[in-house]
């Protein structure tokens, strides 16, 4: 009877040992289940497939992009209301801020620079020549009430007198609105861009009105990261939203040395808007992108992400605000997009989504002679509250020029000469 129990429970062990087979969405084999049927399922059929066919119900909202509520194509249109001088380079207008709307108009901030001459690089910069497109820049501001066509209000935040921090440029601002106050964060730097790097830390000022009078904080509000972290050298992009009674600030970091700069996101949290910040400890929190711009998303928060990096062409999501999965994949997305968010501040748990807002195009003659940045309109459906067939097309149509203008350069066609002479 002993033996009996104890190759019972033998083999009791042994089978509990076994590596679970992975459950099979059917008891069928992949022959026995069939093809898979000519309509495509709406909802992920009990069936085996392929990781591929598993990814399109496991990882993004809908199989297809035309009902993914976090996919869109985006549409240009240019500004009224902004002169360049010709767009000879001295003047330059660059990454917005999100737009704000207050008392019937639209609100918008960002770099402004006009220097005598377009940017001449580190080497060749002076106290009136800048480095780059955003040295030597202050922060204006201008409203709208169609979001077309804008009147120049003019400065916002001046540069600050050496050694308060901004003193060389105030750039790259963003708006938050907070128990009846506004307060601009923006990125103060304290040297001219690319003297070591684009290092710079955060700083803040705030007002009664999005008119100002702006009272500049004067002291760092996120600073730079310790010596070997992340993001030791630069805290770029800032950008304020309230979730969970709390401010949360997202911002970009330039990791490793050029060529090979590696731009990553992170997040900062305090509960008062002069700080102290936090920093999370998951931080990098997404692993592309540029000047990364988010917005709440039912009880989620969505993000932008172009430009940069493995993950670079995406729209991601992260339910918990940290933890960022890719929600659909894009492309011809909005550069340093800044959109109009109704809930940025609201501190929703049903974020409703963006339609439009503003965005850059850098080095608007594609020459480097008169580099420059001009502001410019865009518009998508990544809104619950719209359906937009149009902005959900899975094509963006590029005509052949722009293909062609994307042509092999000198040494790829010397490279494939070379290959020909030598079969
Ligand atoms: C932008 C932003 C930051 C950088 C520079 C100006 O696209 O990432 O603001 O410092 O470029």
């Amino acid at each position: 009877m002993k033996i009996l129990t104890l190759i019972i429970l033998l083999a009791a062990v042994l089978f509990s040992c076994q590596p679970q087979q992975k459950e099979t969405a059917s008891a069928e084999t992949p022959q026995e289940q069939g093809g898979f049927p000519f309509v495509l399922p709406k909802e992920k059929p009990n069936r085996e497939m392929s990781a591929a066919m598993e990814r399109i119900y496991t990882d993004y909202e809908a199989p297809q992009p035309h009902n993914n509520e976090l996919f869109s194509q985006f549409k240009y249109t240019e500004l009224k209301g902004f002169d360049y001088n010709g767009h000879d380079g001295t003047i330059s207008r660059r990454d917005p801020s999100k737009i704000l709307y207050h008392n019937g108009k639209y609100y918008l901030w960002y770099t402004y620079r006009n220097t005598p001459t377009p940017p001449q690089g580190a080497e060749k910069c002076t106290d009136e020549i800048p480095s780059s497109d955003w040295d030597l820049a202050e922060i204006w501001y201008a409203t709208s009430e169609d979001g077309f066509t804008w009147e120049e209000q003019g400065v916002a935040i001046k540069r600050p007198e050496k050694p308060i921090v901004g003193w060389r440029a105030v750039t790259t601002t963003d708006i938050l609105e907070w128990e009846g106050k506004y307060y601009l964060y923006y990125q103060g730097f304290m040297e001219a861009s690319g003297k070591r790097g684009d290092d710079c830390p955060v700083a803040v000022s705030w007002a009664d009105s999005p008119d100002g009078p702006w009272t500049p904080y004067n002291k760092i509000v996120i600073p730079n990261g310790a010596e070997g972290e992340w993001d030791q050298y630069s805290i770029h992009d800032p950008y304020p939203l309230v979730h969970d009674g709390k401010i949360y600030i997202y911002y970009k970091s330039d990791i490793g040395e050029k060529p090979h700069l590696v731009r990553m996101q992170g997040l900062a949290i305090a509960d008062n808007p002069l700080g102290p910040f936090k920093k999370h400890p998951l931080n990098p929190l997404i692993t592309s992108g540029h000047e990364t711009c988010l917005f709440p998303f039912r009880g989620g928060v969505a993000a932008l992400v172009y430009k940069d990096g493995p993950e670079h062409n995406t729209i991601q999501y992260a339910d918990d605000w940290v933890n960022f999965e890719i929600a659909s994949i894009t492309e011809l997305m909005p550069y340093a997009a800044a959109p109009y968010v109704p809930d940025a501040f609201t501190n929703t748990k049903d974020g409703r989504g963006i339609t439009w807002g503003m965005a850059h195009f850098i080095n608007y003659n594609n020459n480097w002679n008169t580099f420059h940045s001009v502001l410019v309109r865009f518009d998508c459906d990544l809104s619950l509250d719209l359906h937009d067939p149009e902005m959900k097309e899975h094509r963006v149509q590029h005509t052949p020029a722009e293909f062609y203008r994307q042509g092999l350069s000198k040494k790829q066609l010397e490279r494939i000469q070379k290959e020909n002479i030598n079969k």
